[in-house]
């Protein structure tokens, strides 16, 4: 049996520099003759797509549910042709993925935050408007990334990177919350040991990031190799 592609995704805070790395790793694996395809959620061109930008750009307001599973549905709909071309010995590089979608709903706070006393200090209870568990539950048996990129970046550099901003959830408080929730998923992956979780500075230039993502990637697509069935 020929060996399947890799399922590769990329990560991270916005501005992290994502879809510039995603290019950047299409682009090597090209050069090395690897048949390969660049995918990116969220898809804002399928009907469902053009609702989720419509809301980012808020020029609609969803339910927070609603909106999480517009954007798990999104993914559905390219799910069955992600297995298709990892079957055919496609590598697939994916510019975010179920893990955003989990980190983004999940990092949801009511504006009005609960306080417990503590001597005399009063310290905020955030409170979540969707609990992790819900928010994972759509994107179960989605197929599973073989190997995950998270871009770290600062909040200042972030601040400092065209366009951020404009966007609904491109503010400081959203993005520390968001953080939090990528850490849980890491320890999750890397303790389930479905795919390997790989952390990376996203503050470094870009030709530095992208060199640490062609280091990963190179030995596991020629050493290792992607054997089995794609992992849901
Ligand atoms: N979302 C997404 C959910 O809530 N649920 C979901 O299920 C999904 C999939 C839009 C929003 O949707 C949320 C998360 C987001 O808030 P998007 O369409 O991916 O998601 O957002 P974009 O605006 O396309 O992307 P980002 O803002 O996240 O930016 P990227 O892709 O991380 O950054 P990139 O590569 O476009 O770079 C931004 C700028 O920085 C420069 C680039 O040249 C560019 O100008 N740059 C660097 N500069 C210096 N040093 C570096 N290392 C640099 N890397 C990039
Ligand atoms: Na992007």
């Amino acid at each position: 049996m020929s060996k399947r592609g890799a399922f590769i995704a990329i990560e991270g805070l916005d501005r992290s520099g994502k879809s510039t790395q995603a290019s950047a790793l299409i682009k090597r694996l090209e050069a090395a003759n690897v048949p390969c395809k660049h995918i990116k959620f969220p898809d804002r061109t399928t009907p469902i797509g053009k609702m989720i930008d419509s809301y980012l750009q808020s020029k609609t307001e969803l339910d927070d549910h609603v909106i999480h599973l517009l954007f798990s549905a999104n993914r559905w709909e390219l799910a069955s042709s992600i297995v298709k071309a990892l079957e055919e010995g496609t590598t697939v590089v994916c510019d975010r993925y179920a893990f955003s979608g989990i980190a983004f709903s999940a990092a949801k706070v009511l504006p009005r935050e609960t306080t417990s006393k503590d001597g005399d200090s009063t310290i905020p209870i955030p409170t979540h408007v969707l609990s992790y568990e819900w928010c994972r539950a759509p994107e179960i048996s989605l197929p599973a990334p073989d190997l995950t990129f998270l871009l770290e970046v600062s909040p200042e550099k972030a601040e400092s990177r065209g366009g951020y901003g404009e966007e609904r959830y491109e503010n400081k408080e959203v993005q520390e919350h968001v953080r939090q929730v990528f850490d849980r998923i890491g320890e999750e992956i890397e303790s389930s040991g479905v795919g390997k979780w790989v952390v990376l500075d996203a503050d470094l230039d870009k030709d530095e990031v992208e060199q640490s993502v062609w280091d990963e990637v190179k030995p596991f697509i020629e050493h290792m190799g992607v054997s089995g069935p794609v992992r849901k």
